[in-house]
């Protein structure tokens, strides 16, 4: 039988709100790591009295900009909020106290903070002032919202997604290499903004040599990622895209010794060297969280995405299926050797999605966590 849906928290009002704090989080896309996306609104009377959202790292949080914006107006408010608001003195002090001490009566939450600095105590302090608290509306998109910070505050990695193209026929490419374009221009469209919503893109060697990208949105006010490639051999062409344009950072993960004087001429294209040894997707993730990235794209050909895999490196997938036939049997696929002889071993996507996007469609899920 099916599981019965859980019943909606809060009043239709009270789901338009907290869709309308998402919105305004939204705002902050790409920007915010290693800090959650945050909106909050102040309703007065049925009305709108202040609004706020988190612009990046260290600056006040959704909820104090909210406060600012409402003045006085918030004494005897509603406000709501998608995360749970703080209770402990981090780069800002406690959201929680700010609250009591504007004299909001209600707190409308979307979602407990997983950061076990905060993990209900924000919502036990507000309770324990007298405040009356909600917790839990639309929690799901709520969640949706926040996937990569909540993945990294419980793992202590950054969430790894990996997205490829391909042909109804599994290809990524022709047999010669040529991969432009795949999907159509609605897909392209959302790889775009899934760049901006994503603080690193990772590609190999591999596809800098051969499809020689941009990696950035194409779009000139929304978020780039830093522009990640990892090459142990460092056999990169001088002249690629990636070094000669900023329009977003660029890093280049290679292994200890790796040609010095290729490494030399990057630099001076203001492109940023890190030698990490041994160079793999797993030590990669660990040195991305600890520069306080929250989500990384893997954009990479199918040898790099396997080795991701199998490192654990990859939590989501998008696969975007172009209704076309390009065979042959050495045309690359997305996924290279897994070592996997029966097809009993598959890995099996979890939370499965799909959407159309024009002429093609993209599949959406989860691997099971490791
Ligand atoms: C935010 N923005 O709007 C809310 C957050 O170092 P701090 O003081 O900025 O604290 C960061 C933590 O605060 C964050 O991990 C999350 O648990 C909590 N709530 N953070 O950046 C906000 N409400
Ligand atoms: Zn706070």
């Amino acid at each position: 039988a099916l599981a019965a849906s859980p019943p909606e928290i809060g009043t239709p009002f009270d789901r338009a709100m907290m869709q309308r704090c998402i919105e305004l989080a939204r705002r902050a896309l790409g920007r915010t790591t290693p800090n959650p996306l945050v909106g909050s609104v102040i309703v007065q009377n049925g009305e709108i009295v202040g609004e706020g959202f988190h612009p990046f790292a260290g600056q006040p949080h959704a909820e104090i900009f909210a406060l600012r914006a409402a003045g006085e107006k918030a004494r005897g408010a509603t406000i709501y909020v998608n995360l749970e608001p703080c209770n402990h003195y981090g780069r800002t002090p406690p959201c929680s106290e700010a609250l009591v001490a504007a004299g909001v009566t209600k707190v409308v939450v979307g979602m407990v903070d997983p950061n076990p600095l905060v993990a209900g105590g924000g919502v036990a302090r507000l309770r324990a002032a007298g405040i009356e608290v909600v917790v839990g509306v639309e929690e799901a998109a709520c969640r949706q919202l926040n996937e990569a910070f909540i993945y990294r505050i419980l793992h202590k990695r950054p969430l790894g997604i990996l997205k490829y193209a391909m042909t109804l026929d599994g290809k990524i490419a022709t047999i010669s290499g040529h991969s432009t374009w795949v999907t159509g221009q609605e897909a392209r469209a959302q790889v775009h903004q899934l760049r901006a919503a994503c603080d690193a893109v990772i590609v190999g060697g591999n596809t800098v040599r051969l499809d020689n990208p941009f990696l950035t949105s194409h779009h000139s006010d929304t978020h780039n990622p830093l522009r990640v490639v990892m090459s142990r051999t460092l056999n990169l062409p001088l002249d690629a895209h990636l070094w000669q344009t900023n329009d977003a950072p660029t890093l280049v993960l290679t292994e200890v010794g790796a040609l010095p004087d290729f490494q030399d001429q990057l630099v001076k294209k203001k492109v940023e060297v890190v030698e990490l040894t041994p160079l793999t997707p797993a030590k990669v993730m660990e040195y991305l969280y600890n520069r306080q990235l929250s989500s990384v794209l893997w954009e990479c050909g199918g040898t790099l995405a396997a080795r991701a895999i199998a490192d654990g490196a990859v939590q989501k997938v998008l696969a975007f299926i172009a209704p076309k036939i390009v065979g042959g049997k050495v045309a690359p696929s997305p996924v290279g050797d897994l070592g996997l002889a029966t097809m009993t071993e598959a890995l099996t996507l979890e939370r499965v999605t799909w959407r159309q996007l024009g002429p093609d469609y993209v599949v959406e899920g989860y691997l099971p966590l490791k």
